[in-house]
């Protein structure tokens, strides 16, 4: 059942339409207005310029455009920037910010920035958003007017695609700002390239936040300089007992990179004070000496770090001088070379500490968080801590998540059953758990994260996050086949007001997105709920 949808031969030319009207594209996330115009469609041709007009960084999206459709044609697309005198019309695709545009059909805060119109005519493109950000995302819609064509490398294709799009205007917000992917990179090592692949596809369906779950029982990912045991001994193996691995901090900074020119931003987690035993392999002192749990029959030990998918029986001990002492050089050392404002402490599933030494760890880690300059995030139990003012927490699994709620702060809502992409899609697929049900794709699209639990509101919701738990994914293929097409019927959720999407919709729309995957090199489930094209 997990066999992957391999591409049909892909050395014969299959035919890659242009888009007839603007209204019978296929955008996922759907865009929130599409207005068909009468006229002639844009045609790329050998004389398409690329025009930025706004901040340095328009440059890299323009690029990014550029370097899309050069893979698969013949265009050159030059890109440069807008000054006075050069052309605005003329097969010019203008990229532009302007911070007076109105691009607001959202309503959370942060809807209006990352929102963007798009204006297509004969001679002229015209993406304009109130940020680079925005910008992004109107690009993330344009490729994807684009006949699929254009995402094939050039060998595999005998004839370009017409590159056209039909002319009209689509303006367009995202309903959530917080559109999150979480890797679990603990219980299986993934590497920067596959980190980066990963990435990619993210992009392609407007997602902004990659949460990299970095340390957890059965590894540790991120070197820390002044605990170097935490990767020499927690990074050497992984579930199952293979080698494992680690980012060092270099390697951190390419996936920090890499992710900001796609406008997403890394959210780091040090799952804490449960889920440590590869720290506490690695420094014996940071644990309190309690017997250990007779869980070993389930994984072996290698190099002293567990290898079994058991959860809850790990803790760091919380009376200990030196635990503040690595909880607070950990911090430090990761907020440092994290650009963006939040850090993850984990918090979930500690069944060894009561509930006054759970709530008083996670008071004092969010202290020493708000110290090193960042906002705290943690999985819902946190709500049984008090919270600073905009610490997040993150509902997986009850209405612990309330908690947090009725202390004013929000959440990211990634519950189970609905946004879990380690559960199997059937009985039938292979690889997956399934403790929070199967997730079939109608499963993880239909459900409004509004409505999801009594005692929630818009407001109380920062965004949508879909987990990908690996103690079953030992390689990106297998992660990509749990991921697509559940991950962008999740981004659909995050992005796309209730009122502007459906099942029906979506999986017409996601129908097309096949030939684009087989081309892209993505593995995916077809699932038999849509008629793959
Ligand atoms: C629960 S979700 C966990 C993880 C597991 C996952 C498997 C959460 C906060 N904790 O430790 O990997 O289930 O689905």
């Amino acid at each position: 059942a997990q066999a992957p949808a391999q591409s049909p031969a892909v050395s014969q030319p299959v035919p890659s339409p242009p888009l007839a009207t603007l209204d019978a594209h296929r955008v996922v996330p759907v865009p929130a207005n599409v207005t068909v115009a009468a006229g002639e469609p844009f045609v790329f041709s050998a004389n398409t310029k690329l025009v930025t007009d706004g901040p340095a960084e328009l440059t890299r999206t323009g690029e990014y455009l550029a370097r899309i459709l050069r893979k698969s044609t013949a265009l050159r697309l030059p890109v440069s920037g807008f000054k006075r005198g050069s052309p605005s019309a003329g097969n010019v695709v203008l990229l532009r910010v302007d911070t007076s545009a109105v691009a607001s059909v959202g309503t959370a805060p942060t809807a209006r920035d990352e929102g963007y119109t798009l204006d297509i005519a004969a001679d002229t493109i015209r993406l304009v958003a109130r940020t680079p950000a925005g910008v992004f995302f109107g690009v993330a819609t344009l490729r994807q007017l684009l006949p699929w064509g254009i995402e094939a490398e050039q060998s595999a294709l005998r004839l370009a695609p017409t590159v056209s799009v039909p002319p009209g205007r689509i303006v367009d917000s995202p309903r959530f700002a917080w559109r999150g992917s979480m890797l679990d990179v603990a219980r299986h090592f993934f590497t920067v390239d596959e980190v980066k692949q990963h990435i990619d596809l993210m992009a392609l369906y407007k997602f902004n936040r990659l949460h990299l779950h970095l340390a957890d029982d059965q590894g540790w990912r991120i070197a820390i300089a002044s605990w170097p045991k935490l990767t020499q001994v927690g990074g050497s193996s992984e579930v199952g007992g293979a080698s494992g691995g680690f980012y060092t901090k270099a390697d951190y900074a390419e996936i920090v990179r890499y992710a900001a020119a796609r406008h997403i931003m890394v959210v780091p987690e040090i799952d804490m004070p449960g889920h440590s035993n590869a720290a506490i392999a690695a420094y014996p002192q940071l644990g309190c000496s309690r017997p250990t749990p007779n869980i070993y029959g389930e994984g072996t030990q290698s190099a002293g770090v567990y290898t079994g998918i058991r959860v809850g029986w790990s803790a760091l001990c919380p009376d200990k001088a030196l635990t503040w002492r690595f909880v607070n050089d950990v911090v430090r050392e990761i907020a440092s070379i994290t650009p963006g404002p939040y850090f993850h402490i984990g918090g979930d599933e500690v069944e060894v500490l009561n509930h006054t030494q759970y709530a008083r760890f996670v008071e004092r880690v969010q202290a020493i968080v708000h110290k090193h300059g960042k906002t705290m995030v943690g999985w819902e139990e946190v709500g049984k801590a008090t919270l600073r003012q905009g610490s997040i927490a993150q509902l997986w699994r009850s209405d612990t998540a309330l908690l947090a709620v009725k202390q004013g702060n929000q959440l990211i809502m990634s519950p189970g059953p609905r946004t879990y992409l380690d559960m199997k899609y059937t009985p039938a697929t292979e690889v997956g758990l399934r403790w929070a049900g199967y997730i079939e794709l109608r499963t993880a699209y239909d459900w409004d994260p509004a409505t999801y639990s009594a005692g929630l509101s818009e407001q109380a919701i920062l965004g949508v996050e879909a987990p990908l738990w690996s103690e079953t994914v030992r390689n990106l293929n297998s992660a990509q086949y749990l991921l697509v097409p559940r991950l962008p019927a999740l981004a659909e959720v995050a992005w796309s007001a209730q009122a502007a999407r459906s099942w029906e919709g979506f999986r017409t729309r996601i129908a097309t997105h096949a030939a684009r995957w087989r081309l892209l090199g993505i593995n995916f489930y077809a699932s038999p709920q849509v008629e793959w094209a």
